[in-house]
């Protein structure tokens, strides 16, 4: 068991080594978390995801293999096939997406080779003016519909590199 911080994220690790899939709408803001957990570094550049990629990030002795998928309609049909713990980013400043966002999530979830799998929410973007808070957030999503598995629920900012809640103890049951 061992206590890693990924940019100020701070999380519980049971394995040593282990993949998670980042999973979300198309400009929620995986690809960003994945650079600011690999290398600290933030850009406004970023391209959108093409199909998926793999990123392998090493800190201490805990290698965690990423699966960065990508959010646009076209791609979702792939994120069962590349589900392992999910990390479901939402872009919470983007009110007019959050009723497809969780429609996804759900419907994810509802898959049976992705039963029980653990769940870890980021509300991204709280930097940004209207952004919603954590229980709006969690509401929004449907969150305490969840029963069947580990939940947990967080709001970041990437581009701040500012977290909030920093401890989190979701774990990691892969
Ligand atoms: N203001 C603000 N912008 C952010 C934040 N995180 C990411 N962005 C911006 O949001 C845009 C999309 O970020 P990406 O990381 O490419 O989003 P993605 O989820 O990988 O998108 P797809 O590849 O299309 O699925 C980029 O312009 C980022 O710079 C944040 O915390 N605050
Ligand atoms: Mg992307």
């Amino acid at each position: 068991m061992t206590w890693i911080s990924l940019n100020g994220l701070d999380l519980l690790f049971f394995k040593q080594e282990m993949e998670l899939s980042l999973i979300g709408l198309q400009n929620a803001g995986k690809i960003s978390l994945i650079n600011v957990v690999a290398t600290g570094g933030y850009s406004e550049d970023m391209i959108p995801t093409e199909g998926f990629n793999m990123r392998k990030v090493t800190k201490g002795n805990v290698t965690i293999k990423l699966w960065d998928l990508g959010g646009q309609p076209r791609f979702r049909s792939m994120w069962e096939r590349y589900c392992r713990a999910v990390y479901y980013v939402v872009d919470a400043a983007d009110p007019d997406l959050l009723s497809i966002s969780r429609g996804e999530l759900h419907d994810l979830l509802s898959k049976p080779s992705l039963s029980g799998i653990p769940l870890l929410v980021l509300g991204n973007k709280i930097d940004k003016p209207g952004a919603l808070s954590k229980q709006v957030l969690t509401d929004e999503i449907g969150l305490k519909w969840i029963t069947d598995r580990k939940v947990c629920c967080f709001i970041i900012s990437l581009s701040h590199a500012f977290f909030v809640c920093l401890k989190c103890r979701f774990r990691l049951a892969i």
